[in-house]
């Protein structure tokens, strides 16, 4: 379980020397290709579920039911994974780390900025996110509603110590087929800002690659999705094997896409936006097709926690690897 009062006893200087670890043992590491798994899904068993959208009981977890899902859908929702006593302390911790940072960002000139257990990058970050590059994403993230976990390093141990208590990397690493990690830039906070962009659609393999080894564990803190009052994820679950959209006429980045040219790639699989709730997780990799659910009539924000696990050899040096 996590548990934020857990928090306020961690060491500081201890916990941004180890996040600085992390970020150090990718120093000199280069990606190395190996077999990927969609390399090997023409043998994965069909998908037995009757939904568009592939979804299980964390109970029935394991290597087939992940890989036959992957296989046919590219993505995975699984219900009640988590312990929903972790959910409220985790939204609190979400809070003070958003919070934290924006306060950070406008006190930086004057120099008053003091480390707490909720505002402590390791000093090393910008030596492997170099300027202008680490304030452009410190930036991007303010201004869509999200942060690097990293900007924590006390919040960037506890939930590494968290997932690996979950009993997750044991499979995680059989479908990747290697030792997973974790990344500076793709692990992220989300705390909803309004209003959403109608053109986020967007395969994340448009900026990391398309030959790296990846999973997603996204993690929905509150309910939402569907007519839930807060956005969920609009998805096309359909096993892309290509980068298809990015960088169309409708789009504002060269990686995304918006909602006119998608209906050129969705093919026979029309978008879906389903319920997600809190304790739920879903798995997608690098080539699925979403976008944060769009339209006007939210009245809930969403948190979320997005963690983007590589592989350990074959990883996006772009997307700043950190070892778990
Ligand atoms: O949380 C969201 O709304 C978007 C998450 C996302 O795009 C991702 O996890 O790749």
């Amino acid at each position: 379980m996590f548990v934020f009062d857990d928090l306020i006893d961690r060491d500081l200087q201890k916990d941004a020397a180890a996040v600085a670890e992390r970020l150090v043992y990718f120093h000199n590491k280069t990606p190395v290709k190996g077999l990927l798994p969609i390399e090997q899904e023409a043998n994965a068993q069909p998908w037995q579920g009757e939904s568009d959208l592939p979804e299980i009981d964390a109970a029935d977890l394991c290597i087939e039911t992940l890989g036959s899902a992957m296989a046919h859908k590219g993505c995975l929702i699984v219900r009640n994974f988590l312990d929903t006593r972790s959910i409220e302390p985790l939204k609190i911790a979400i809070d003070r780390v958003m919070d934290e940072d924006i306060a950070a960002a406008d006190h930086a000139s004057s120099g008053e900025v003091r480390p707490t257990v909720f505002h402590n990058p390791p000093r090393n970050l910008s030596v492997f996110l170099p300027e202008p590059d680490l304030t452009w994403a410190r930036g991007f993230h303010r201004d869509t509603g999200s942060v690097m976990t990293v900007e924590s390093a006390g919040i960037t141990e506890a939930l590494a110590e968290w997932f690996s208590s979950l009993g997750f990397r044991d499979l995680l690493e059989a479908y990747l087929g290697e030792p997973a990690c974790l990344s500076a830039l793709k692990w992220v906070l989300r705390r909803t800002k309004f209003p959403i962009a109608e053109n986020g659609w967007h395969q994340d393999g448009a900026f990391m690659g398309k030959q790296i080894n990846s999973l997603n564990m996204w993690m929905p803190l509150d309910h939402c999705g569907g007519t839930s009052g807060a956005p969920g994820m609009d998805i096309i679950p359909f096993r892309f094997h290509d980068i298809v959209a990015a960088g169309t006429d409708d789009a504002v980045f060269n990686w995304s896409a918006g909602p006119e040219s998608i209906e050129r790639f969705q093919g026979d699989q029309a978008p879906v936006s389903p319920v997600f709730h809190p304790g739920d997780i879903f798995l997608f990799d690098h080539l699925l097709l979403h976008r944060t659910q769009f339209g006007h009539d939210f009245s809930r924000p969403r948190y979320a926690i997005e963690t983007w696990f590589f592989g350990e050899r074959n990883f996006p040096k772009n997307q700043i690897p950190m070892k778990w």
